[in-house]
């Protein structure tokens, strides 16, 4: 049996998933991301789970893409396995947030995989990139689409461009991610702001993802409907009443998520 590349476990109501590939920089082979999908599509359906954290090591959080395991493959190979569908697409479909916690490289794929989380939390020693320029490809995991959302076209289009990585710093400075933090600080800070997400109501807190991420989708119009259609679903919940009830009773909320 081979060891498990991805390392999962429960912590209080978080899902905490850890790519465990050192030696290859947590490189994205197809078995990682068939294991990180397997994981997080657990979570997902597990009532004990109210938000997930996913994180590499101190070096790296995901080097890309396995290049070793790309380099021989012929256009015929990528196209008939449908490359980066299947898996990778489904990690796009969990529907509780996904804090990436992440610590040095997070390169090309590695860069991506964080943005396709609902937040990053960067420790200082962290570095973003698509290097891809420099391997005679270009992103293929959404580089090209998040990155200019995330930061805009010029620093997107300098990163791609030019396959330059920026520090955790310029990422903040950029908004690419939501925080900073020290290395050491780097794991604790992500449970704790998923146990925070996790306290909260978890029909609410699905709802919010998804109006945020119908922003990304939508004509403003459409996506205020959106959101106001969710809001009024709410209110049928029993959560609402109880979150109100305990603000006017000057109390914590005790939320059932239901
Ligand atoms: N794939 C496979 N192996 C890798 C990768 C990778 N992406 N990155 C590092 N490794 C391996 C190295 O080959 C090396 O193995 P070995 O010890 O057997 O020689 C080991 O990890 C350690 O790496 P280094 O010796 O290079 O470590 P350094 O500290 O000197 O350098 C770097 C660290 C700067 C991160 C360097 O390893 C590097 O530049 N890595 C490649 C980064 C890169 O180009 N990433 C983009 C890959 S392409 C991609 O992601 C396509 C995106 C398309 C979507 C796919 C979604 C995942």
């Amino acid at each position: 049996m081979t060891a498990a590349l991805v390392k999962t476990e429960i912590r209080g109501r978080v899902g905490l998933a850890t790519l465990d590939r050192p030696k290859a920089l947590n490189a994205l082979s197809n078995e990682v991301i068939g294991e990180l999908a397997k994981a997080l599509r657990e979570f997902d359906a597990d009532e004990a789970v109210g938000a997930i954290v996913l994180t590499g090591s101190e070096k790296a959080f995901a080097a890309g893409a396995d290049i070793a395991a790309m380099q021989p493959w012929s256009y015929a190979d990528v196209y008939s396995q449908d490359y980066l569908g299947h898996d990778w697409e489904s990690l796009r479909r969990i529907r509780k947030p996904i804090i990436a916690a992440v610590s040095g490289y997070a390169l090309g794929g590695g860069c991506e995989l964080a943005m396709l989380c609902d937040f990053i939390i960067a420790a200082e020693n962290a570095r973003f990139g698509q290097p891809e320029i420099n391997l005679g490809i270009i992103p293929g995991f959404g580089g090209t689409q998040r990155l200019v959302r995330a930061i805009g076209k010029a620093k997107a289009m300098d990163m791609i461009l030019t396959g330059r990585m920026i520090t955790a710093a310029e990422a903040e400075l950029a908004g690419l991610v939501s925080r900073v933090v020290p290395v050491d600080r780097l794991l604790d800070d992500a449970l704790e702001t998923a146990a925070l997400i996790a306290s909260k109501s978890l029909p609410s807190v699905m709802m919010a993802k998804e109006c945020i991420n119908r922003a990304f989708e939508t004509p403003l119009d459409e996506g205020l409907l959106f959101e106001r259609r969710n809001f009024h679903a709410l209110f049928a919940t029993e959560d609402q009443k109880e979150g109100m009830a305990a603000f006017l009773g000057k109390r914590s909320p005790e939320f059932k998520n239901r």
